[in-house]
Formats: C-alpha cells, structure tokens, sequence
C-alpha cells in the first residue's frame, strides 16, 4: 500500500550550520577577499568566490563528506533551477515508493530543499542522517560547489557517485539572482548587481567557470557528470527527465510509459505546481531566506524585462569569450 506522508521514512534533515570555528577563521583570514555589498564580504578560495556562510559549507564538506557508493550530486550556480531539479531527481528516484500522482506525496508538504538538502547549510555530523531515497546506499545531495573544490571521493573514477549539473542562460540566471537579492533585502541596485556579477562576485562564482568547469568533465567522462541546461528541460521537459532518468540508472520502462509517469512527474514538479504549495509560500529556511523566493516566474527569457541592451551585450560578450577559452561552444 502507498505510504501516507506520516509514514515517510524520509525525515527531511534539518539545515543546521554549524558555528564557526577557529579553525575555520584562520582559514579564512590567509584567503584574499572585497567587501563586495555593506553586508557582505566575498572570500576567494580555489579560483571561485564565496560569502563565508557558503565557503564554509565547503571548508566542511573537503574535510569530513564521505560519499555512499551511489550519492547523487545535483550542482548549480545559485539560481539556475535548483529547487526545480531537485524536485525532478527526488519525484524520479522515489517513483514507486511515491507514485508522483498520489494525494500524499511528500513534494505537497515538503519543500524540494527540505527533501533534498544542500550539503553547505548540513551539520557535517548530519550527513549521515540524508535519506531522501529508496535505496539506503543512494542519497540525493545539493551543491554550489565548483569542480575543483569537489571531494575526491565523489569526483574519482572509482567511485560510482554521480554528479547532475544543472545551467542556465546566465541573463536569466543573473535577473533571477537580482531579485532574489531584493525580496531577501539585500539593498542593491540592478548597476552594482550587475558588475559585481561580470566580475564573479556571484555564489560560487564566476559563474562562467563553474559552467565550463563541469561541462567539460560531462564531456570528457559523460558516465560521471550529466550537463543539463534549464531551457531544454522547459522546451523538451519529457525527453530531458528520460534523459535524466537513464544516467541515474533508473530508466524509464515500458510499464512507466503507459502508467503516464513521466508526465506525472513533469506536472508534480512544474512551476505552477510548487509555486502555489503553501509550504512554498510560508516559512523560511533556516538560513533565513524565504521558501517562497525560490518561486518567482520560471521564465525562460525574463531578461528581456530587465537589462538594456547594452547589459544583455556585455553578457553574452564575457560568455563567449569564456567558453571559447575553454574551447566550447555555445
Ligand atoms: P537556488 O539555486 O538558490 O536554490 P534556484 O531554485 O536555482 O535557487 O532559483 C530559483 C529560480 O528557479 C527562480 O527563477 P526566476 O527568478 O527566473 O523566476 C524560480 O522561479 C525558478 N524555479 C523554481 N522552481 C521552478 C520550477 N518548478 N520550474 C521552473 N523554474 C523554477
């Protein structure tokens, strides 16, 4: 019988950072850093740019994350569509413990970020505490983190770890960021906003070298790292779930096809769905920032809206540049 949401083994794992250490603050003081925003500083580390809440999420995760022999990790810059895949990964994984039709699925009543949370904001004495799949050896983890800072553990060929990179046309990515920034008070204006993003200053960026970082790894160990981009998923939604479903190692069978359960899930996890959960719209997360500024349009081209011209230039200028030095093409 379907399990009721009361009956879920899977516990959402509380965000629970841990406080600094000093270990941590000597760590972070030899590292160069700008005072990018009045309430933040930015601390470089690897190549990429951090504010500490994060970097330490990642001071962390080098020192005490061990991978189960089949995690799945799920990365993306900040505002690439996160939340939305990690409600895709989580409705595909657990389909059959939770058919994504069933009145009592646990996407209605949790958030995305609840189920499948990010390893920065986990107590590193909590990792062990995901269970967020049907299969004890398979837990389905969140990151902003480049490839260079990831583990070993999860990036070596021995193990059998899987890494779900998720990108974005980075004018989306940048308004969506840009909004983001305001509904959580940030105070900054769209000019400020936007050089401190060309120059990198975004989570974990620039974000053009994380980009390129994993799509490079997906091309040179396609087995390993799958690049998904959100405007495939938003045009071609079924074939890029089948897509996702077959390098997770759980494809779309037959008897899935005539149960309807690709579009079922497309449906489950889709932005007018999940924007008009109440539990999308109340509370915070731990870290402070509202559940419901994960949900704005889900709108592929919003920038249009947003930058001039000259912004939108200046953008796809730095983003061919970039990836032509890492000899990709757009
Ligand atoms: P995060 O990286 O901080 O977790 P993330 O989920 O990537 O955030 O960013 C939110 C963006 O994804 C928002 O984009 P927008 O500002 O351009 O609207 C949000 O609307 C969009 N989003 C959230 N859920 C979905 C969904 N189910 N389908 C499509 N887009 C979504």
């Amino acid at each position: 019988m379907e399990p009721k949401t009361s009956q879920l083994p899977h516990k959402p794992v509380e965000d629970e950072t841990p406080l600094y250490n000093q270990e941590f603050l000597d760590f972070l003081s030899g590292l160069p850093k700008e005072r990018v925003i009045e309430k933040f500083e930015s601390y470089q580390y690897q190549g990429f740019w951090y504010n500490p809440p994060l970097l330490h999420g990642i001071f962390n995760m080098q020192k005490h994350f061990q991978p189960c022999e089949n995690d799945i990790f799920l990365v993306t810059a900040p505002k690439s569509g996160t939340t939305w895949l990690k409600a895709m990964i989580y409705a595909l994984m657990n389909r059959k413990a939770y058919p994504p039709q069933s009145p009592h699925h646990p996407l209605l009543n949790n958030t995305p970020h609840q189920l499948v949370p990010f390893l920065e904001f986990i107590n590193p004495s909590k990792y062990g505490s995901v269970c967020n799949s049907p299969d004890r050896t398979t837990r389905i983890l969140a990151t902003h983190c480049p490839l260079i800072s990831l583990p070993k553990s999860i990036t070596d060929d021995a193990s059998p770890c899987k890494i779900v990179y998720l990108c974005r046309d980075v004018k989306d990515n940048f308004v969506s960021l840009f909004h983001f920034a305001q509904k959580n008070q940030w105070h900054i204006s769209l000019e400020d906003s936007f050089e401190l993003y060309c120059k990198g200053f975004s989570g974990a960026g620039p974000v053009w070298d994380q980009i390129s970082g994993y799509w490079k790894e997906s091309l040179d160990r396609p087995h390993k790292v799958l690049f998904m981009r959100y405007e495939e998923m938003q045009n071609e939604p079924q074939f890029q779930l089948k897509r996702l479903a077959h390098f997770l190692g759980k494809p779309i069978s037959e008897e899935d096809e005539k149960s309807g359960v690709v579009d079922q899930i497309i449906n489950l996890c889709s932005f007018d769905t999940q924007s008009r959960l109440k539990v999308n719209n109340t509370g915070d997360l731990v870290c402070g920032l509202s559940n419901s500024s994960f949900f704005r349009k889900g709108v592929v081209g919003d920038w249009k809206n947003r930058l001039t011209i000259d912004m939108a230039s200046k953008l796809d200028q730095i983003t061919e540049e970039k990836f032509h030095a890492f000899g990709l093409s757009i």
